[in-house]
């Protein structure tokens, strides 16, 4: 599902301002469902009301990928300059150079949301996605129901156990899959969602609170990926496989 509201052609020539996104892989009969969910969730956003609602429904004609969910955790952290320390600690810790965490952050603390993710080389902290005002959109990406129990009860315990933090996870365990894609940073553009993450095959999915000030409408997803790494063959992976998260810890 995408939502989005015209304003005039905006000064980079893009038509609409980006309000909601959401996709998932599902089963034939929860379908009435998930799209009753779509529409409720485009027209009640906290980022304005769209004037556009798209939704798309494929029959998947390959089996989906097994892939691991990542390990979840939170750090205690008090203010976006916090969340900046220890963010670069993490991305550096896994190869991303300074350069590019700069970068990085200038995207996700940037007002212009885009509806997908940069893709930037992890040395040079080169922008390489093919449509940089879309960004990369991770699609085609479900859980195995076990595994979203079992989620869903640990989250529980924390009393975290929102679809904003569970379709986060499940997407950042995606990308963490992906051969070549070394970390990810996010910040939700959602203007009253102050936590983000930064996550990795290594470190599992670490949720950073106060990453933003409340209020603010910045947001966006860097992957940051190999300095050689092929940005065709990632960007199909991300768009266009299709994973299942299936193996609990
Ligand atoms: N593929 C690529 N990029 C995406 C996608 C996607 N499927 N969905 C969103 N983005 C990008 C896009 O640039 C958005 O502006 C940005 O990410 C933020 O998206 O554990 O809600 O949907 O409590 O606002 C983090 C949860 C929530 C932290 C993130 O992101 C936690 C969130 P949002
Ligand atoms: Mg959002």
């Amino acid at each position: 599902m995408r939502a989005s509201r015209s304003c005039g052609r905006r000064k980079d020539g893009r038509p609409s301002l980006h309000i909601s996104g959401a996709e998932g892989l599902y089963k034939a009969h929860e379908l009435q469902k998930i799209l009753t969910d779509y529409v409720l969730r485009a027209v009640s956003h906290p980022r304005g009301m769209p004037d556009t609602i798209v939704i798309t429904v494929e029959k998947m004609r390959r089996k989906p990928l097994k892939i691991s969910l990542l390990s979840f955790s939170t750090v205690p952290c008090k203010s976006p300059l916090e969340a900046r320390e220890f963010l670069r600690t993490c991305l550096s810790g896994v190869g991303v150079s300074g350069k590019a965490i700069r970068s990085g952050i200038k995207i996700v603390t940037g007002s212009e949301a885009m509806r997908g993710a940069s893709l930037m080389r992890s040395e040079s902290g080169v922008r390489v996605e093919p449509d940089k005002a879309r960004g990369v959109r991770v699609s085609r990406l479900g859980i195995e129901k076990m595994c979203e129990k079992g989620m869903s009860r640990r989250l529980a315990r924390k009393g975290i156990n929102s679809s904003t933090v569970k379709e986060a996870i499940i997407l950042a365990s995606k990308v963490a899959s992906c051969e070549g894609v070394l970390a990810e940073l996010c910040v939700s553009d959602d203007p009253h969602y102050t936590t983000g993450y930064v996550a990795s095959r290594t470190f599992g999915y670490i949720r950073i609170p106060h990453i933003k000030r409340r209020g603010s409408m910045c947001g966006g997803r860097v992957f940051f990926i190999d300095e050689k790494a092929d940005v065709k063959r990632i960007t199909e992976y991300l768009e266009e496989m299709p994973t299942l998260a299936e193996s609990c810890q």
